[in-house]
């Protein structure tokens, strides 16, 4: 395989896709030496096969908003790779949705699912819709049309969507209720659904969770602890909020969330009644961390920055893609940071990544250590097949062997002859196989 051949091809048929090429490059500049060693991947063509998705749909997304205002929106689903499983993979709500932004997506989560050991195959959809200022009614309307498009390529066994930026258990909520009305069917079409109907304990946990489970099995390499550790978090949405939560009970001291108009730095530890503020700062749709300064007086706003530049033992990049570049990783090295975790997807720009590996820094991939999200979805799929709900315990305990599984996984097929451990490489490599023999079996289709 010649990696700058294949990019060069895919950059003619997909110009401007920055974020999909981005995504193809890592993985395949992971891959290169194992698919070169077992030719019988390129008799198969499995690169060519891999990086095109199996079908993308783009629909239009009329709805009308409280004041009468009709608007138009463009709708996605990008069903990637099932391999593995149904297609199974988040829905995304944001201005910047585009379908670079979804392949990228699509593509990182077939390697993801690959990981998490379970049957589910890669894809992603959303909207350029913007949430932010929309009322509940707004949001249910926006929600309800899209679902008139969406449903006839979706289904239990063929596509299961689920949450990601700006899609929370109200959204998911709407989409279900339309989509039960339209096929005349009660199934679980969709996960992060409610606690009421057929959604599983821990989902909303589960991204922060297993991301903080990965970072544990990561420390133990070197001997370490999360306890007593300093940790920047940025974002202030679902991930952050679960990798917060774990991080304070394991004993790790948080010191920074972020939104789009800046970060918080907080001294004496984000935990207790300031974790739970972020749910409500979440809900009330303002989509700005600055009241958080405001309402406890122990913590500095610091507004249009990224929090890399505090001092901290742990990274944990929860927002969104490409949020931390070179010249942050250089801050983050300089101040002592032993360990960056991605829980977004591919927060770290490529540059970032080689300086956190050269230096030697422990360093996750979010497709790794973001899986355990998908991971519990995937639980929750079997919980709605089987007809009945496991406790939060079991829950937890599975996320916890599952993220165990792919931190070995990881160590297995990422550990250079120097002992230092490659996670970039392992993941991507681990992930790779599983879906690439899977396709082998399965013939040209
Ligand atoms: P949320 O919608 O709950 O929160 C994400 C928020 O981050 C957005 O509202 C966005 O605000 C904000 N944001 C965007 N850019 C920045 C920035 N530069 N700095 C700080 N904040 C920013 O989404 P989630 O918490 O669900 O998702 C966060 C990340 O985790 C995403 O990368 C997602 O793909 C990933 N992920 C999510 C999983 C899940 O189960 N939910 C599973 C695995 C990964 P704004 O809209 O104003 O830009
Ligand atoms: O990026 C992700 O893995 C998610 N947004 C979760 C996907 C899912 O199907 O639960």
């Amino acid at each position: 395989m010649e990696v700058n051949r294949i990019i060069q091809d895919l950059e003619q048929r997909n110009p401007g896709e920055i974020e999909y090429l981005q995504a193809v490059r890592e993985v395949l500049d992971s891959i290169v030496e194992v698919y070169n060693r077992n030719p019988h991947f390129e008799k198969a063509g499995i690169v060519e096969r891999l990086v095109e998705p199996d079908r993308v749909l783009t629909f239009k997304v009329p709805w009308m908003d409280d004041e009468g205002n009709v608007h138009v929106n463009r709708g996605y689903r990008v069903q990637f790779n099932n391999a593995l499983g149904p297609y199974k993979g988040g829905l995304r709500f944001h201005p910047s949705v585009n379908l670079s932004i979804l392949k990228f997506l699509g593509f990182e989560q077939i390697f993801k699912n690959s990981l998490t050991t379970l049957p589910i195959g890669g894809g992603k959809g959303g909207s350029d819709f913007q949430p932010k200022g929309r009322s509940n009614a707004e949001i249910m309307r926006f929600c309800q049309s899209f679902m008139l498009e969406l449903w006839k390529v979706i289904g239990p066994e063929t596509d299961v969507p689920a949450g990601d930026i700006g899609v929370g258990a109200r959204e998911i909520g709407y989409l279900y209720g339309m989509y039960k009305k339209l096929t005349n069917t009660y199934t679980g079409v969709l996960t992060g659904k409610g606690i009421n109907w057929g959604g599983s304990l821990i989902r909303p946990e589960a991204t922060g969770f297993g991301a903080v489970y990965f970072v544990q099995e990561m420390m133990g390499t070197r001997g370490e602890k999360l306890a007593g550790k300093r940790v920047a978090v940025s974002g202030f949405g679902n991930v952050a909020w679960g990798a917060t939560k774990k991080l304070n009970e394991l004993g790790a001291k948080v010191v920074t969330l972020s939104g789009p108009d800046g970060y918080v730095y907080d001294e004496e530890g984000i935990s207790g009644e300031k974790i739970e503020y972020m749910l409500e700062l979440r809900i009330s749709n303002e989509d700005i961390i600055e009241p958080y300064a405001r309402k406890f007086k122990s913590a500095v706003f610091v507004k249009d920055r990224h929090p890399w530049e505090v001092k901290c033992d742990i990274a944990m990049p929860c927002a969104t893609q490409n949020e931390l570049d070179e010249k942050d990783a250089i801050n983050l090295v300089n101040n002592g940071c032993q360990c960056v975790c991605e829980v977004a997807n591919m927060p770290c720009v490529p540059k970032a990544i080689e300086i956190f590996q050269n230096k030697g820094l422990l360093f996750a991939p979010g497709k790794a250590a973001n899986a355990g999200g998908v991971a519990v979805s995937g639980l929750e799929m079997s919980q709605n097949a089987m007809k009945l709900r496991w406790t939060a315990d079991e829950v937890d305990k599975r996320l916890h062997e599952i993220m165990y599984a792919i931190h070995e996984s990881c160590v297995t097929h990422g550990t250079r002859i120097d002992n230092y451990i490659d996670y970039v490489k392992g993941a991507n490599v681990a992930g790779f196989l599983k879906v690439a023999n899977s396709m082998i079996d399965q013939g040209i289709v």
